[in-house]
């Protein structure tokens, strides 16, 4: 608990082009659990350079970022909005909770298994130790909910095992934090391949809308979208571009999917496919005017990177702390 409400954090990586996946998936999310929480989000610039990064392309990746969390909804003076390398705690309780997580726990990672494959030329220890990082980003700030799409829950249960493993030991040093997954919108599918999520880093950039894309682009993608030949519109998995679709019309419409079904029975998948691009652009449209408004005002946005490092620090410095007694570092002299 911080000041009388439950805490929520959650965080994106500044590694390429956010995607339809993000926004439905989880910033959606974040912009409707902002009031009822004391939210930290972060842009966990820190977990991005596990993979190899151009460092002027990161550092303005990072702040479109955070530009973009403002844009999408987010209100920075009702939530923290920070980056990860601003508050050094982030580090130093990853490294104190790698001397208490199993090298075993961190090889089962789905993550690391496909990124290692990805990047089989960069295999690096902090690819290895990503959830960890993620762990400590997590667990310093006391946090209660946790807004994730279904790709991250083998993360947030490591980091339930790792801090549940130190209060065993310790005492209650940390809360043990819950996933919060959307209704709808949690895994959206790559429109080439309906078998893989939506990515950011996907080479096909057909398979994935940019939150960026113009009107003309996003038509165009979903036109393109693979389907199937039994040319009739279901939601089941034995369908599973049609049932991307109607994931994508859902999340975006805020119908139920038998509601998507009736409404286009007995009709082509162009027509579903057309009705659910003009509603992708419809709602991306105001986002990116908001960015390109934002992206101007240096100051206003100086101000909050500035101001929510310090309000972040402060949080997190008191659970690094009792961490440090707890396990017998010396106490600092004040
Ligand atoms: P990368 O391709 O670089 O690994 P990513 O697109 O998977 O990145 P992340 O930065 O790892 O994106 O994820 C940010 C948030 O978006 C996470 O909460 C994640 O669960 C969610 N997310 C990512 N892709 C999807 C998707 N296709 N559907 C729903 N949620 C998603
Ligand atoms: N691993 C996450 C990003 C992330 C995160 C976090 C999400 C880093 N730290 C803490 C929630 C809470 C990802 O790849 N999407």
């Amino acid at each position: 608990m911080l000041d009388g409400k439950k805490v929520l954090f959650s965080g994106m990586q500044s590694t390429g082009n956010l995607t339809l996946g993000n926004y439905l998936g989880a910033l959606k999310n974040w912009v409707s659990l902002t009031d009822e929480y004391e939210c930290f989000y972060c842009v966990v610039d820190e977990h991005s350079i596990t993979v190899r990064q151009d460092p002027a392309v990161l550092r303005k990746r990072a702040r479109a970022l955070l530009i973009l969390y403002i844009a999408a909804g987010i209100d920075p003076e009702k939530a923290c909005l920070y980056y990860q390398s601003h508050v050094p705690a982030h580090a130093e309780l990853a490294w104190i909770l790698d001397c208490y997580t199993y090298m075993g726990e961190m090889s089962r990672m789905t993550q690391f298994k496909d990124k290692s494959a990805k990047h089989a030329d960069n295999i690096n220890v902090g690819l290895f130790a990503y959830p960890v990082l993620m762990a400590s980003d997590i667990l310093l700030y006391q946090t209660d909910i946790v807004p994730v799409g279904i790709d991250q829950l083998q993360h947030l249960e490591i980091c339930r095992d790792i801090a549940l493993r130190f209060n065993n030991i310790y005492g209650n040093v940390f809360t043990i934090p819950e996933a919060y997954v959307g209704k709808v919108g949690a895994k959206i599918m790559s429109l080439q391949d309906p078998s893989k999520k939506m990515s950011k880093s996907d080479e096909n950039p057909n398979a994935s809308i940019y939150l960026m894309d113009d009107k003309d682009t996003i038509i165009r993608k979903f036109k393109r979208a693979v389907t199937d030949s039994e040319a009739h519109i279901a939601y089941s998995d034995s369908q599973p571009g049609v049932k991307n679709l109607i994931d994508i019309y859902s999340a975006c419409t805020g119908r139920t999917s038998d509601d998507i079904v009736k409404e286009f029975d007995g009709r082509g998948y162009g027509e579903l496919k057309e009705a659910a691009g003009e509603c992708v652009a419809g709602l991306l449209s105001p986002i990116q005017v908001r960015c390109a408004e934002l992206t101007k005002e240096k100051d206003y946005i100086d101000g909050i990177i500035k101001r929510n490092a310090e309000k972040a620090s402060y949080t997190a410095e008191k659970t690094l702390r009792k961490v440090q007694h707890k396990i017998g570092f010396p106490d600092r002299i004040r």
